[in-house]
């Protein structure tokens, strides 16, 4: 396959940005070789500038619910942008939006919009510090949510309860007020409470991991940490920044029943424009300047664009809940035509997926938690990578990534998905 301008971009771009990209994921890293530099999108393909074509299926990591360029979103941005770009000043689609938000998702009954999930998070989590006047919070290994200091944070040895950072740049003191729990074992949440009584603000969570690859909750765990947050007075707050209008309208927290006390969302809710999002109960969410004492505030926070890219997206999913049923029947024949490649390879490779977040992980155990993930083998995950690029398929480059199948994959790009997973298991096993 010839990428030769992305390799020539790609050394160009390393002399101006670290690493040559913006985000450090995008970089292969972890697979290995030149990241190809995309062009365009259009429904389910992306084109690299050297005219490759692909079936995509990082979706800018999540946003592309309804594949690259849905006229519903374009039509919405065009006629925004001729309006001006943004105002810094409070406009009816805002209030539009955070409506909306708040129908589609009950435990929603305040909302602020912020640019990414990382300021979403970050600003739930100070804001369930505010309404506490607890400091300590507990995540779990293996997921993220977003840069924020206090989540860059990774279990301390057996005998540390709290954590110990994973960059350069955290402070120990940032370090000290993170503790870490294991995904799917209420036990080990418990154990932390009672080590730090009456200390933690808040636990957050993704429902649903995808950045551990996707991994789902087992066996009532997310009822289970309700329910000790309810009795401990623990502000249970779920990162819904991948989950959110992804698993159905109301997220994971509609799938499984279990009602947070704050929620974060980014990714759909921007339409492909940056935006996040952090709202939920009201006490709480009326902690938040200027209502309340909590700071919080961002220049392009609400602009716009992204509120009107953003809110074609949610009033599209409002008016059709049917493409839920279209991403379900995507995502099961993705999955069951993936199920019987490798048992034909006579392979015990473990496919996660929930709704249409999968991850095909080269473990031979099932993976339920962090521990159950890194046993995978991330090299032949690099080789296997590129076997599919070379075929024309674009799943995530680093094994502990979730891919999304969109609303607009078609049965002709899933059977060259299927069998180019056949081609690519045998070409690396
Ligand atoms: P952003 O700041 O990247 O918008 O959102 C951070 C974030 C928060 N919470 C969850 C559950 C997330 O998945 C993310 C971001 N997801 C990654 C994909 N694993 C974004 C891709 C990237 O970092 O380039």
């Amino acid at each position: 396959m010839n990428i030769k301008k992305s390799e020539q971009l790609f050394e160009q771009a390393k002399k101006f940005i670290p690493g040559g990209v913006n985000s450090p994921v995008r970089a292969f890293k972890s697979v290995g070789g030149n990241p190809v530099f995309m062009a365009r999108g259009n429904g389910s393909k992306m084109y690299d500038v050297d005219g490759n074509e692909y079936i995509d299926y990082i979706g800018s990591w999540g946003p592309h619910l309804f594949g690259h360029n849905p006229s519903f979103i374009i039509d919405a941005l065009k006629h925004a942008i001729d309006n001006g770009t943004s105002f810094g000043a409070p406009t009816e689609i805002e209030v539009k939006m955070a409506q909306l938000i708040t129908e589609l998702v009950p435990s929603i009954e305040m909302v602020r919009m912020v640019n990414s999930g990382t300021e979403a998070t970050m600003s739930a989590i100070r804001a369930a510090r505010g309404y506490t006047g607890k400091e300590k919070i507990i995540k779990f290994e293996g997921c993220y949510h977003g840069h924020g200091d206090f989540f860059l944070i990774k279990a301390g040895s057996g005998a540390l309860t709290f954590g110990v950072p994973t960059s350069p740049g955290v402070t120990k003191g940032n370090a000290a007020d993170t503790l870490v729990a294991d995904f799917n074992n209420i036990e080990s949440v418990k154990k932390i409470i009672e080590q730090n009584k009456n200390e933690i603000a808040a636990v957050i969570i993704e429902p649903v991991v995808g950045n551990m690859g996707t991994v789902a909750p087992q066996n009532n765990f997310l009822t289970e940490l309700r329910n000790v947050c309810s009795e401990e007075k623990i502000v249970l707050i779920f990162d819904e920044v991948m989950t959110g209008f992804r698993l159905s309208k109301g997220g994971a927290q509609e799938l499984y029943g279990v009602k947070p006390d704050l929620s974060t969302f980014g990714k759909i809710i921007g339409g492909g424009l940056p935006v996040g999002a952090y709202g939920g109960k009201k006490e709480i969410m009326e902690m938040v300047s200027p209502s309340g004492p909590v700071y919080q505030a961002g220049t392009l926070s609400g602009n716009p664009l992204a509120m009107n890219a953003g809110f074609a997206a949610l009033a599209y999913i409002k008016n059709h809940p049917e493409v839920y049923q279209t991403l379900e029947e995507n995502s099961v024949y993705l999955e069951n035509g993936f199920k019987d490649g490798i048992k034909s390879l006579g392979k015990k490779f473990q496919l996660n997926r929930v709704g249409s977040m999968m991850t095909l992980f080269f473990a031979e155990e099932t993976v339920t938690d962090y521990n159950s993930a890194v046993k995978s083998d991330t090299k032949l995950y690099g080789k296997y990578f590129h076997e599919m690029l070379n075929r024309g398929i674009y799943f995530p480059p680093a094994q502990f990534e979730a891919l999304f199948v969109s609303t607009v994959h078609t049965k002709e790009d899933l059977d060259k998905t299927i069998s180019a997973n056949y081609e690519a298991l045998k070409a690396v096993l």
